[in-house]
């Protein structure tokens, strides 16, 4: 029997910048998902991956079976592919984020869905399958044993990927109201570590100098997380991974993570008034403390990618500048700056639309980059222009220049140009990625090239 996986198009990213990343065949962080499930797929049935950002689906070959993946943004691309494929007559199953969170909507293009992790329920579904009697849906309701979690097939696609990805842990107990995470399955909350041993097996045998971790955050288990930087230390790799601001009351944790070889933090900061942090349910947030987060985080040698979300309920117009204002004083040394999206299944999602403040139900808008609700205090376009000019503020040619020549002098008194190309590589990906929200804003315009659709 065959199984053809299907990852959908990233369909808002269709910028310039990113379609020629896509004519190379690159992404900046390789998807995990599908080929997590391959791994899971027993060795009887032969597996492919075909990934849509790259590749033309193969809608005629033949295979028995065909398994889709989705998030709320590329779901409508997942569907269009679901529905194809099951005009020729195979069956499709759909998981995922978004399948999850709306089941019942994933079931009008799927003969099957799967609901939260599948480590219990897709080699379920395959037995059902082969005999006939596939059930339309299969649920997880309780966590899988963590040492039930294989490491990805990622012989499936083509990777020249310069970052590996790679993930110890699952669930978040912080349960953020506008978060996924703790929020699509009843599990959500509960914090899962993946055996040791496993997470040491899987780093020796990945290819990558560089690799990210993908998990919530890696300060959540912090015991754990200690045993295993310990256990990483001789593997002589370059890590990089998401975290709350708690890390940086950990002395022995970060310097358990310099010596593994982490490089770099991504750090949900999410917003600077204390009073949006303690009504989204992110009180581990205590704003006074960033400075002193940041300072400790650099004294570590880490660099920090400061991550932020405008459009809460609590946000003023006078936001935007006040915020701008905080990252200069921080002086991060990159950002990622989205608008908030109320995700289905999330508390955010079921407020908003009880107060029926959600403007579209078009999920493709639904990748952060898009007002897809009423804010509170402003409108739609003063949320999207006021994120832009966030986005406009830091990324001005004045302080990119002064962030890459400061870390160089830095570098070329240690004899290690390492430092700045890496601010240099995510001072680029960040820009990237808030291509689709400022157009080729400021650096390319200032070339006379106005912004780019393709
Ligand atoms: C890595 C990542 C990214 C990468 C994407 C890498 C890539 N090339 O695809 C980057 C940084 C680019 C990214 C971007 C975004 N992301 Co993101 N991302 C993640 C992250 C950290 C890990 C995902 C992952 O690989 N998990 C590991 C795999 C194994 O787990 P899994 O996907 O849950 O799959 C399991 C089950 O769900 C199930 N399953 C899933 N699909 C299928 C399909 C089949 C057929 C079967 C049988 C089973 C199955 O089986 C798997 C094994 O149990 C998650 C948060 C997290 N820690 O999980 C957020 C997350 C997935 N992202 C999210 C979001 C919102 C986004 C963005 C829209 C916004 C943003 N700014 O982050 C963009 C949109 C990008 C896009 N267009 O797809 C949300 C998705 C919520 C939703 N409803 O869609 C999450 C959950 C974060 C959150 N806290 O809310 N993201
Ligand atoms: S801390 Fe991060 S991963 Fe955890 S619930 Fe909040 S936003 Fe989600």
């Amino acid at each position: 029997m065959k199984i053809l996986f299907v990852q959908p198009a990233n369909t808002t990213n269709k910028n310039f910048i990113n379609s020629i990343f896509k004519k190379i065949k690159i992404t900046s962080i390789p998807p995990l998902t599908l080929q997590q499930v391959a791994a899971l797929t027993p060795k009887k049935y032969k597996v492919e991956l075909v990934d849509d950002n790259f590749e033309k689906i193969p809608y005629k070959k033949k295979v028995d079976l065909v398994g889709i993946t989705a998030r709320t943004c590329s779901v409508l691309r997942a569907y269009e592919i679901a529905d194809e494929f099951r005009k020729y007559g195979i069956p499709v199953v759909l998981g995922g984020y978004h399948v999850s969170g709306l089941p019942e909507e994933a079931l009008q293009h799927a003969d099957s869905v799967i609901i939260g992790d599948a480590e219990n329920t897709w080699p379920q579904l395959l037995d059902d399958f082969e005999q006939g009697h596939m059930k339309k849906k299969y649920v997880a309701s309780i966590p899988p044993d963590p040492t039930m979690i294989k490491s990805p097939m990622r012989n499936l696609v083509c990777d020249i990927s310069i970052t590996a990805t790679i993930q110890a842990s699952r669930g978040c107990p912080h349960n953020c109201e506008f978060c996924a995470l703790p929020n699509i399955t009843p599990y959500g909350s509960i914090s899962r570590t993946r055996p040791i041993s496993d997470m040491i097996a899987e780093i020796k045998g990945i290819k990558q100098k560089f690799i990210a971790f993908l998990d919530p955050s890696i300060s959540i288990q912090p015991e754990y997380f200690k045993k295993l930087f310990t256990a990483m230390i001789p593997l002589k790799k370059k890590f990089s991974a998401y975290a709350n601001i708690d890390i940086a009351y950990d002395d022995e944790f970060l310097e358990l993570a310099k010596k593994a070889g982490f490089k770099s933090l991504s750090i949900g900061f999410d917003s600077i008034s204390q009073e949006t942090m303690n009504t989204v349910g992110k009180k581990i947030n205590k704003v006074e403390n960033y400075k002193e987060v940041v300072k400790k985080i650099y004294d570590y040698g880490f660099s920090v990618i400061g991550c932020f979300i405008f459009g809460f309920d609590t946000d003023k117009p006078d936001i935007f500048e006040t915020t701008s204002q905080a990252i200069s004083q921080l002086d991060l040394d990159c950002i990622r700056v989205n608008i908030l999206t109320p995700l289905p299944g999330t508390p955010i999602f079921h407020k908003m639309d009880q107060e029926k403040r959600i403007l579209t139900y078009d999920w493709s808008k639904y990748d952060y980059q898009h007002v897809v609700f009423q804010p509170k205090h402003m409108s739609p376009n003063e949320l999207l222009e006021g994120t832009k000019r966030v986005i406009i503020d830091f990324f001005n040619m004045n302080n990119i220049t002064k962030k890459i020549l400061l870390n160089l002098k830095k570098d070329l008194i240690n004899k290690d140009l390492n430092y700045t190309a890496m601010i240099t590589s995510y001072l680029i990906s960040s820009y990237i990625y808030h291509q689709n929200l400022v157009g080729l804003n400021p650096l390319i315009r200032k070339l006379g090239i106005n912004e780019i659709q393709v």
